[in-house]
Formats: structure tokens, C-alpha cells, sequence
């Protein structure tokens, strides 16, 4: 089946097995780079926004957006989420989910060890840290990327790695698969991974030059120096000059400025004061480089397991990038720290950044960042220190003389040194000496081939001369399907359909069905105690490879907080699950509405020898959500009110409904009250002007209507199902009426 024939259900799962078949022909259907399209004023729902894009077909908006219209306003930045789950097939649900909250950028991280090889992989095996990118992994990806893009209604991006001694190749794989963005930096291979310097830019220059043909966006690797480096903060003048190195490189090989992106952390974390500090790093990054587009990402240098601390680190980052007009956002996982790097961590991510945004649309219009004291003094000091930084590069022979010495990841706040940089050997590393000069009639009959090559004149193209290359002529691609018979994602994907057709069901947080669970436990007892209870108590339950991923200190002798995660070793069976049917209830402005059309007043008490109020109050009050918040008038009459006296006055205020509260069940008096009311109204004649309710603990709908009542309410309720049963009933009732004359 080709992918113009499938299309995603919202109501369905993503058919993995459709999208893996027949990809050998499958094509992108766009290659290139796509930002949000932008809109300066926007209204949406009840408000006005400056600084958002078109919106989404389908989402899952903020939880609070049901009191505004269940609105989803998407901020004007790319929202970048990253993705490790080590298998491919997860992670496109992963995306789909993603997607639906508003991320359009899927940065997929490799499995550790992808750069070390000097070739391509091929097929779908389980990766570590990440997932080995292979062509079939990038086709099926971006083909359930094109249908997910289908329901959303908005472009998205894949994004990945061209790093490593393989470079160029995944460079081309990429520009033939439609990828569209991608990290490239020759400095990230040098210093991370200890690829022979010269190798390094000759293959960035490969690689640059075919991710332009292809209209990728590039990300630069600076900000792993602010991961790397052990006082991290300081090497803000290093990361600087390293952004420059990149630019400048990237577009002497031709790539132009608004594809390439720098990417820049705040360099630094709570407690530290991070505005005074990070806010005039970044204007003058957006200074320096102006053209360039700006990925911002969260600082993770400093992440802890502490989930909550993790995303005030990013709502402080978020302010920056607001500030600045970051043009990508990216949301790393605020749980990097535990290492646990699960679905529903990068949705809450993308939610963040989401909500920050939004909650920071029109901030440039109220205030701004000062020009002069502190941050023009932090800004001139900081550029200062990073044009002193290329001098002495200069000084020192060059780039490579300079990484020989040691300059780079070192912690001091340069011109200041502490000796602990990374020190590489210009003649050392991976694939020292492979670089040799072109002889001079060398010629590759390939299109967008960086350097010297002696084409014969009259082509219109150089790869005529082969009838057409890989990118000109996708037809060439060679599809290789499988290498490994084990390990591949047909043998997991039949595990799982197993378990799919058995009827089972298991949690899960990165695999489908993995059965992981986290628990939150509170122990009053010191860390160290509380952890091995909590492992304790985990085995009793059970529960599997029980692991502490926090440990939250409330006080050091009163007690700890403790986040584990487990396995669980069972399954539920789909059949045997007793779901109870959703009431269906009126949106709150229907019920309004209806309401303001219709006035409508209920009698409301608790009746017998019943002294209960607190459950009739919590429907009735405005302040807790009650039906008076709908505009219904409540005539309340207090607690221990005779059943007859409740009659009255309904007939008194002309009521439409009343509402009576029954908690004490003692000799089943709930139930007697309840009859009693109906054949109250019954015996006056009433029982057809008013809508009867009962409501208790105890009381159930069925109950209520087995003793003459028209509705029950039990534990739970709130206003709203009480006015939206209400404004129905009172409709049938009408439709009853009018029929029946
Ligand atoms: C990010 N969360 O930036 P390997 N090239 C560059 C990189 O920054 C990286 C790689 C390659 C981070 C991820 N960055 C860290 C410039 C990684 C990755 O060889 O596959 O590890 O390359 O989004």
C-alpha cells in the first residue's frame, strides 16, 4: 500500500505495519526545512495574540483550555521535541503524540556509538541511548511523519545527526530520504569524538554541501561544550567563538545564513542569579549573529532527577528565548537527569514550552531589555573576551594549532585557563591520514559534490554522465531491507502482536507494553532508609527490577520523598475491563445559554432527620462549581427539611426542578425519601411540573429512578452534571409536551 492511501484515525492507533510496508518505493513528498507560518495578531477564542502561528487541526490542548474554549494556541517557534527510545517503531508513536501537543520538529538521537562507524547500518535493530538511523528507520519515519502531518494539519520536521566518520554518506542518506534538519558541526567530531581534525572539515564541507541541496536546516554543535565543560558557565566567550567557527565555515561552503541555526543553552541553572547571567549571553548571541537563526535549548548541564526543578530550569530558559526571539525551541526531556527519557516526559516538555510561550505572547510589547547598565556592560565584556579568544587562535597558527594546545571545554572564564580543556592531535584521532589531495583530472559524476572536480564541458548536469544520481534520480536508491534476522523490528513487532490479540494489556512508558510503572512514596524516615524501603516495599507488592530515578529530602531526619519505577508482572485483559458509561454533559456555555433563554429555579434541601449540608452546597454554590455558576437560581432550604415542606416550595417559587440530599442510609431512610417525594407530587398533582433529583453518597441513578425520581447522583458529582442533566431533562420534558398537544 502506498502511503497516499493511508490516512491516521484519530480515534486509532498508527498501523506500524502499514507504514513498514512497501517502503522500498515510498518517496518523501517534500525535502527542505519548513518554519511555522507566523501571524503578528491573532485572535483566538477570547483572546488577542502577537506572537503565534496557524494553528493545528487536531491537538490536545493545555488542560485549563477547557474554560476558554478548549483553544490551542501554538507559539510562533518551532517546538523541537528529542526522541531516544531506542526502538523506531515507538518513537513514531512518540511523534504522533508529540505532534498533537504541538511539537513540528522530531529530533531523533542515535544509538550511542552510531558515530564511531564509518559506514551506513541498514534495517531497524534496537539501538542504546537512541536508535540506529538506517534508511528504513528514516523512510518509515517520514512516511508516518507525512500522515501525521495529514492530521494535524502543519508541516513537521525530522531532524537527526550528521556527525561521525561517516558524515558525508548520512549526509547524502539524508538528502535522499527527506530528512529535513540536521546537527553538523566539524568541531562536535574533533573534540566529543575524536575524529582526526582534517577529516572533520573535509567531510563537514561534503556534508554542509549536500544538506543545502537539500534545504536542510543546520544546528551547530556549540552548546556541548556547555555540557561538557566542568564550570560550565564560564566558557560562555568559548562557545561564542565556536558558534563563529561554524557560521563562518558553513557559509564559505555555500550554505545560506537562514539555514543555519546556532544552538545555544543558557549556560547556567538555579540557584545561580541565571537572567543577570544568561539574558546578556543571549543578546549577544542574537547581536553577533544576526541572520542566523537561533535554536535554543534547555540547559541540562545541571539537571537533577528533581522533575520539578528540572522544569523551572526550562521556564527560566523559556523566558530567555522569548526575550531573544529564539526562532526553535527545543524540549530536552525534563527527566534527563534519571535517564528515564519515556513518552509522557517528552509531552510534558513540549507542554511546557507550549504553555511559557503562550503565557509570554505580547511580553516584548510590555517590557524591554534594557540596552545600557548591566546588560550592555555583560555584552561588551563578553564579546571582548570571545574576539581575544580568536586572536590568540590566530596566534597560535590556527584552529587546529589552538585544539592541539587545549583551548576548548576549558572551564575558565577565558582569558582566564584552567588547563582542563580537550586537547586533540592534529595528526591523531579517527581517520588521521585518510585525506589525501585530488589528482587533477579527478571527477565524480555526482550533483552537489563539494571541491575541485574536472568535469567535461556541455553538461547540464554532472550527473548525466551516469544517467542521473541518487538525488536527481531517486530511483537508484538500493533499499536494503533487513541485515539481522533476529534483530529487527518485524521479531518486536510480533511479540506485540501477541499480546495485541490476546486481549492484553500492560502499562508502558517508552516500548510498547514494557509494563514499567513509577510509584511516589513518602517515607518518614532518613534518604538512605527510605530508599531501601521503598525497594522493600516495591518487592513486596511484587513489583519487579524495583529503581529508585529521585530521591526528594523533605528534612534530613523527618523524611524523604522517593520516585521509583518498576516492572510490572502482570497484564489485564481488554475483555474483563468494566468501564463505566460517561455521562454526557453539556458544555458549560450551552448550559449557560440555555439557562439565560430559560430562567430556571430549583428547590434545593437535605431531607429527614439529616443535618448533612456540605454535598448539596458543593452543587449548589457558585464558588464551588455549583449550578448557580450557570446562571439556575437555588432556593436552598437548609438541612432536616420535611419532604412536604420541600414540595411547597417548589410550588411556591414555581420551581422547574428539586433537589433533594439524602446521606444517612440507616433502615434505607435514603430511599424512603425518595419515594415519599415522588408520591408527594404525585398526590398534589405536581409530579409532571417538576424535575425530581436525588443525590448522597449512597444514592445511585439507578436507585433514585427505582423510587419514582427522574435522576440520581452519587459520589462524585459536581455542578456540572447536576445543571447539564438538568437543562436536558427540562428539554425532553418540553419536547414531550409539545408532541403530546
Ligand atoms: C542536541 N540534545 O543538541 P552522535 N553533532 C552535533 C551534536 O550536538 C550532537 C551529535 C552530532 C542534544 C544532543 N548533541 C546532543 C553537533 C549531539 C550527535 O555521534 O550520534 O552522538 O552525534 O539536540
Amino acid at each position: 500500500m502506498s502511503g497516499n492511501e493511508l490516512r491516521l484515525s484519530p480515534s486509532e492507533k498508527m498501523d506500524i505495519q502499514k507504514i513498514l510496508e512497501d517502503l522500498e518505493h515510498y518517496r518523501p513528498r517534500r525535502k527542505g526545512w519548513v518554519w511555522r507560518e507566523k501571524h503578528m495578531l491573532q485572535k483566538i477564542g477570547p483572546f488577542e495574540y502577537r506572537n503565534t502561528s496557524k494553528g493545528l487541526k487536531r491537538f490536545v490542548p493545555l488542560p485549563a483550555a477547557k474554560y476558554f474554549g478548549g483553544i490551542d494556541p501554538q507559539p510562533d517557534f518551532t517546538i523541537t521535541t528529542e526522541i531516544a527510545s531506542g526502538r523506531f517503531e515507538d518513537d513514531l508513536r512518540r511523534m504522533r503524540m508529540a505532534a498533537w501537543h504541538g511539537a513540528d520538529h522530531m529530533m531523533v538521537i542515535r544509538t550511542t556509538g552510531q558515530s564511531h562507524i564509518d559506514g551506513l547500518l541498514e534495517g531497524t535493530p534496537e539501538g542504546v541511548g537512541g536508535i540506529p538511523i538506517t534508511r528504513k528507520q528514516l523512510r518509515a519515519t517520514r512516511k508516518a511523519l507525512d500522515l501525521i502531518e495529514d492530521e494535524v494539519g502543519r508541516p513537521i520536521n525530522l531532524h537527526s545527526y550528521v556527525s561521525g566518520v561517516a558524515g558525508p554518506e548520512i549526509a547524502v542518506l539524508f538528502a535522499e530520504e527527506g530528512v529535513n534538519g540536521a546537527h553538523q558541526d566539524p568541531q562536535y567530531n574533533i573534540l566529543y569524538r575524536n575524529v582526526n581534525m582534517v577529516r572533520s572539515f573535509v567531510d563537514a564541507a561534503c556534508a554542509k554541501k549536500v544538506m543545502a541541496s537539500a534545504g536542510m536546516l543546520q544546528i551547530d554543535g556549540a552548546h556541548n561544550a556547555n555540557a561538557t565543560a566542568r564550570e560550565a558557565w564560564k566558557v560562555m566567550p568559548e562557545l561564542l567563538v565556536q558558534h563563529a567557527i561554524n557560521c563562518a565555515f558553513s557559509t564559505m561552503v555555500g550554505m545560506p545564513r537562514e539555514y543555519i541555526a546556532l544552538s545555544t543553552v543558557p549556560p547556567t541553572a538555579p540557584p545561580a542569579p541565571c537572567l543577570a547571567l544568561d539574558l546578556p549571553y543571549a543578546v549577544a548571541l542574537r547581536w553577533l549573529f544576526s541572520g542566523y537563526k537561533i535554536r535554543a535549548q534547555q540547559n541540562t548541564r545541571y539537571i537533577e532527577s528533581d522533575m520539578r526543578e528540572a522544569t523551572v530550569t526550562h521556564v527560566l530558559n523559556l523566558l530567555v528565548s522569548r526575550l531573544t526571539s529564539a526562532d526553535i525551541q527545543s524540549t530536552i526531556t525534563p527527566d534527563e537527569g534519571r535517564n528515564v527519557p519515556w513518552h509522557y516526559n517528552n509531552i510534558a516538555a513540549v507542554d511546557t514550552a507550549k504553555q511559557v510561550l503562550n503565557g509570554l505572547d505580547s511580553v516584548k510589547e510590555l517590557v524591554e531589555v534594557k540596552r545600557d547598565g548591566l546588560v550592555k556592560e555583560r555584552v561588551r565584556e563578553l564579546v571582548e573576551r570571545a574576539v581575544l579568544f580568536l586572536e590568540e587562535i590566530k596566534e597560535k597558527g590556527g584552529y587546529f594549532n589552538a585544539v592541539a594546545s587545549g583551548f576548548f571545554v576549558d572551564s575558565g572564564y577565558y582569558p582566564e585557563r584552567n588547563g582542563d580543556g580537550i586537547k586533540r592531535d592534529i595528526d591523531g584521532g579517527v581517520g588521521a591520514g585518510t585525506v589525501v589531495p585530488r589528482d587533477p583530472d579527478y571527477m565524480a559524476p555526482v550533483c552537489h559534490h563539494f571541491g575541485y572536480n574536472k568535469l567535461p564541458g556541455g553538461l547540464s548536469k554532472p550527473c548525466d554522465l551516469i544517467g542521473g544520481c541518487t538525488l536527481c534520480n531517486p530511483e537508484k536508491i538500493v533499499f536494503i531491507d533487513e541485515l539481522d534476522p533476529q534483530d529487527n523490528v518485524e521479531t518486536r513487532l510480533e511479540k506485540v502482536r501477541k499480546e495485541k490479540e490476546a486481549g492484553l494489556i500492560r502499562p508502558e512508558v517508552q516500548w510498547a507494553g514494557d509494563g514499567y510503572i513509577t510509584m511516589t512514596m513518602f517515607f518518614a524516615e532518613p534518604a538512605d532508609v527510605a530508599e531501601a524501603a521503598a525497594i522493600a516495599t516495591a518487592e513486596k507488592l511484587g513489583l519487579e527490577e524495583p529503581l529508585v530515578i529521585h530521591k526528594g529530602i523533605m528534612h534530613p531526619a523527618e523524611g524523604t520523598l522517593i520516585e521509583l519505577k518498576a516492572r510490572v508482572p502482570v497484564a489485564v485483559r481488554r475483555d474483563e475491563l468494566k468501564i463505566p458509561e460517561k455521562p454526557e454533559i453539556l458544555s458549560p456555555d450551552e448550559i449557560r445559554e440555555d439557562v439565560r433563554q430559560n430562567p430556571m429555579t430549583v428547590v434545593a434541601a437535605t431531607v429527614g432527620e439529616d443535618e448533612h449540608s456540605v454535598g448539596m452546597r458543593e452543587i449548589i454554590d457558585i464558588k464551588h462549581g455549583g449550578i448557580e455558576g450557570f446562571g439556575i437560581r437555588a432556593v436552598y432550604l437548609g438541612t432536616s427539611v420535611p419532604v412536604e415542606k420541600v414540595v411547597n416550595a417548589a410550588i411556591e417559587h414555581d420551581a422547574d426542578a428539586i433537589l433533594i440530599s439524602t446521606i444517612i442510609t440507616h433502615a434505607d431512610i435514603h430511599k424512603k425519601n425518595m419515594e415519599r417525594l415522588h408520591e408527594l407530587c404525585v398526590e398534589k398533582g405536581v409530579r409532571d411540573r417538576f424535575i425530581l433529583v436525588g443525590g448522597g453518597t449512597q444514592v445511585t441513578d439507578e436507585m433514585a429512578k427505582s423510587c419514582g425520581l427522574d435522576a440520581g447522583f452519587g459520589r462524585g458529582t459536581k455542578g456540572i452534571h447536576v445543571a447539564s442533566f438538568l437543562v436536558k431533562r427540562r428539554r425532553e420534558l418540553r419536547k414531550r409536551r409539545e408532541g403530546g398537544k
